[in-house]
């Protein structure tokens, strides 16, 4: 496969365009002391810590204004509470089965309507940008939600340098088929591989990221390794992981939870307390670690910063 290097970085301005399983819900205080101990390495020391499924420190993460300031979730519940379908449909699964996922070397495929096409090596792909931490809140539309200390790269920046097409509206987000290390994709839960989307203009938004990291360390396999979307004012599922290609697109992409279940699970998935899902509410959820349930915020307490990329959108509908 064809590896190229990073294309010279141009800043030119990208024109915005515009579970059904209700699984157990209590805190599995996972024994993620297992991992092994943190270590600060070199980015090829981190990449091989990473690859043997060890814990290595990111160097040079700088806070960011855009995190909150509620109360993190501890590293168990981070990294202990997961769904990722394709490695078990319980949320200790990702933890326990994800261990040996080899996620070093890896390669990101830019496609579509995209100046800059081609396979990309992932230390390439990232390293022309700063890494930020981000602590954001995560509500899953299975009505529980953490807050989760990301380090990761503002998703806008990342467009912009691979310099999208004029007719490109959508990103598409793809993630590995590999059903020999994934065993969850020999399973149909959902239409192999994991696909989300975002509209060009909520990609280009300040607050989407690509995380690589949480908790100041390099990402864990079960959170997504080695690169995932975040994209805190939406439900958890569109946080897509372990992305191996991004493509450019003039159509709204088929996301995986909505070809499963369309009366279910739209493409927006906008965090929204006003409208249920058909099987449960959506006004309240409960914060891993607390008691008393809490009132779902609109856009999930971002509202400020994104409700205009709705404005004249219907989002009973749009959902
Ligand atoms: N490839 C893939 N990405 C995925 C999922 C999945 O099953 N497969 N689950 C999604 C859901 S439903 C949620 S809530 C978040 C959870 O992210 P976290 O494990 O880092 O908290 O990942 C999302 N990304
Ligand atoms: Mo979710």
């Amino acid at each position: 496969m064809l590896i190229r290097k990073t294309p010279d970085i141009r800043y030119s301005e990208v024109t915005p365009k515009g579970l059904y399983l209700r699984r157990r819900e209590f805190i599995h205080a996972a024994a993620a002391g297992a991992i092994g101990a943190a270590a600060t390495l070199s980015p090829v020391g981190t990449a091989r810590a990473q690859a043997q499924g060890g814990r290595a420190k990111l160097p040079n993460v700088r806070k960011s204004a855009f995190s909150t300031t509620e109360k993190i979730n501890p590293y168990e519940d981070v990294t202990g509470y997961n769904n990722f379908y394709e490695f078990g449909t319980d949320k200790d699964d990702p933890m326990r089965n994800g261990q040996k996922f080899i996620s070093r070397p890896w390669t990101i495929r830019v496609e579509g309507l995209v100046k800059t096409p081609g396979s990309y090596d992932i230390d390439t792909f990232v390293k022309p940008h700063a890494l930020e931490e981000r602590i954001y809140r995560l509500r899953c539309v299975e009505a529980w939600s953490m807050v989760i200390p990301w380090v990761g790269i503002p998703l806008a920046d990342v467009i912009k340098r691979l310099e999208p097409l004029p007719g490109a509206q959508f990103v598409e987000f793809t993630t590995l088929l590999d059903p020999k290390q994934m065993f969850g994709q020999r399973i149909p839960v959902l239409d192999w591989p994991y696909i989300e989307g975002l509209r060009m203009d909520e990609a280009m938004h300040p607050l989407a990221i690509l995380a690589v990291g949480l908790y100041g360390e390099v990402l864990p396999n079960q959170n997504g390794a080695p690169i995932r979307l975040v994209v805190p004012w939406k439900y958890g599922f569109k946080g897509i992981k372990s992305i191996v290609r991004i493509r450019f697109t003039d159509k709204q992409p088929r996301n995986s939870w909505e070809v499963a279940n369309p009366r279910e699970y739209g493409f927006y998935a906008n965090v929204n307390p006003t409208v249920d899902h058909p099987r449960w509410s959506q006004a309240s959820e409960r914060r891993l670690g607390e008691f008393l349930r809490r009132k779902t915020l609109m856009f999930n307490g971002y509202g400020d910063q994104v409700a205009g990329l709705y404005s004249a959108m219907d989002l009973r509908r749009a959902f």
